[in-house]
């Protein structure tokens, strides 16, 4: 497919930044840790971008809306992994690559994991279509580091729930994000190079001491590669 060899080509001669991405259960502490990850880049001099999924463009975040939000509630579920990915090759074309190419470093608030988490794990479909969509979106384009925040679902829905009013996920059942979890676990087991497990479930300091020890490592290997 021509667009997956232009990407493809593009992460093996252009890519001279880092991409990072934080995933994990509704309310395990992402946004909270960005700030955590930014600061460390930061202090080591790198320029970062801070973006999220779905959204990170004008387009994306329209998308977002219509996939967050409660007017389509019956969509169904091709339909909502669809648009996860519609918005991605947006937001890898529009944002993430051409920031990549310069140098900069991409610090995103969910990526591709999360559609095998939530629509691969709780929604339960077939693992293959979204491979087939990653492989067709991205290419070769894959995250460099990804922190997973893992804690109990329960904890998360605690934490969240003192916070907002329940976007269309948020108001899926306990089991929902128990597959959602468990789907993020799966990966991580299956590609620990990348995936870097932290435990959510701590008090903010302790998250933030194993975010930071996660990303000075991280620092290290990439100035020794
Ligand atoms: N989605 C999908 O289905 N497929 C896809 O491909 C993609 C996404 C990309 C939007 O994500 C939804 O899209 C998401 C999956 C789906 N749905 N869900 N659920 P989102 O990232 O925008 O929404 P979110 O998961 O709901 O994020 P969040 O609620 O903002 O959670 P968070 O960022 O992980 O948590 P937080 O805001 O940092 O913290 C939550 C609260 O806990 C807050 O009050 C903090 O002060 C508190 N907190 C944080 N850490 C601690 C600790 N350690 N102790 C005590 N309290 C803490």
């Amino acid at each position: 497919m021509p667009q997956c060899a232009n990407i493809s080509s593009e992460n093996k001669t252009i890519m001279r930044g880092s991409f990072i991405t934080l995933e994990g259960v509704e309310g395990a502490g992402k946004s909270t840790c960005m700030a955590e990850v930014l600061k460390v880049l930061k202090e080591n001099g790198l320029e970062v971008l801070e973006t999220r999924e779905p959204g990170g463009t004008p387009l994306g975040e329209d998308l977002r809306q219509l996939l967050l939000g409660h007017k389509h509630t019956g969509m169904h579920e091709d339909t909502e992994l669809l648009l996860m990915f519609a918005a991605r090759a947006e937001h890898l074309r529009q944002k993430i690559l051409p920031a990549l190419r310069e140098g900069q470093w991409v610090l995103c608030d969910r990526f591709t994991d999360a559609s095998y988490a939530y629509q691969g794990g709780g929604r339960g479909m077939d693992m293959e279509r979204i491979a087939t969509l990653e492989a067709w979106v991205q290419g070769d384009i894959r995250p460099h580091l990804t922190l997973l925040m893992d804690l109990p679902v329960e904890l998360g829905l605690e934490r969240a729930g003192k916070r907002s009013s329940p976007d269309r996920f948020e108001s899926e059942a306990l089991a929902f994000f128990e597959r959602v979890r468990q789907a993020y676990l799966d990966i991580a087991r299956r590609d620990p190079e990348r995936v870097k497990i932290i435990d959510a479930s701590r008090s903010l300091a302790e998250v933030q001491a194993q975010v930071r020890a996660a990303i000075e490592n991280f620092l290290k290997q990439w100035q020794h590669d």
